[in-house]
């Protein structure tokens, strides 16, 4: 919820003083990231509301995609309004759509301080391996701590930079280290820090950036966190935070929904 006010915010003043800004970071993708081969992710999911890209989603299985419950956050009502694009690295073309049949936020889901940001959502049984470029990824264990430095895979189509709010319209990926719990803390206490239900990456001048949230982050064929929030993107004093999916309450509730 922060980055939606605090990334405005960034923008008008990058947009003032734009020519550093640019200099600072002078190319943009995902952010700084390289472009996806057709197949490359097949658990990534571009979320649509009315047609349009809001986030990314990952596949758990046949019937069910993960993504942040701030995506769908206001809309749990009319899970009808959202389809998710599967298969394709292009964000408006190939693959396929499914409809979305149910949306579950986590019951502890923050909307002030983005905690326990995910949401399940549940399509037609099967549907979402229908589609020959498209697996589900695996979970990991309930209370699975997250290591300090171990690099990781973020994907989607979202903002290629702070500066030029445009998505991607082929789907990019980067490697981002995690960050130490307690340096992560001290980074963003300005804003509320980080739970036990969030962690951070991060590295230089390449970072998950709006458009993305909702989506993936791997390590080894595991989906660790999911794309959640930060203040601007690639800002060398702030990381990228993610929801924390081996969080006990959050793997349970997983767990729970999906038999996963
Ligand atoms: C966002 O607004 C957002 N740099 C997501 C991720 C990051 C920043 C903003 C991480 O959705």
């Amino acid at each position: 919820m922060q980055s939606i006010f605090l990334v405005p915010l960034i923008f008008s003043l990058f947009w003032i003083s734009g020519k550093a800004a640019v200099k600072r970071r002078p190319d943009g993708r995902i952010v700084n990231g390289r472009e996806a081969r057709e197949g490359e992710f097949p658990y990534q999911l571009s979320l649509r509301r009315l047609t349009v890209h809001i986030c990314g989603a990952s596949v758990l299985d046949g019937s069910w995609a993960i993504t942040a419950a701030h995506c769908v956050d206001g809309h749990e009502r009319q899970p009808h309004e959202f389809t998710l694009r599967l298969g394709s690295v292009k964000r408006s073309s190939g693959g396929s759509i499914m409809t979305v049949r149910t949306i579950y936020k986590h019951p502890s889901y923050d909307t002030t301080d983005m905690n326990f940001d995910v949401a399940l959502l549940r399509t037609q049984a099967g549907a979402l391996t229908l589609d020959p470029n498209v697996a589900p990824i695996k979970l990991p264990e309930a209370g699975e701590a997250i290591q300090e430095n171990i690099s990781a895979i973020v994907s989607g189509w979202g903002h290629m930079s702070s500066t030029e709010p445009m998505l991607s319209s082929v789907l990019k990926y980067t490697t981002v280290m995690t960050v130490n719990q307690q340096k992560c803390q001290n980074d963003l206490s300005f804003h509320g820090g980080v739970s036990e239900a969030m962690f951070c990456a991060a590295a230089r001048n390449t970072d998950a950036c709006q458009g993305d949230s909702g989506g993936p982050l791997t390590v080894q064929g595991r989906l660790i966190g999911i794309v959640s929030w930060g203040v601007g993107c690639a800002d060398p004093y702030y990381p990228g935070v993610y929801t924390r999916l081996s969080h006990p309450s959050i793997r349970r509730w997983v767990r729970l929904l999906t038999k996963l």
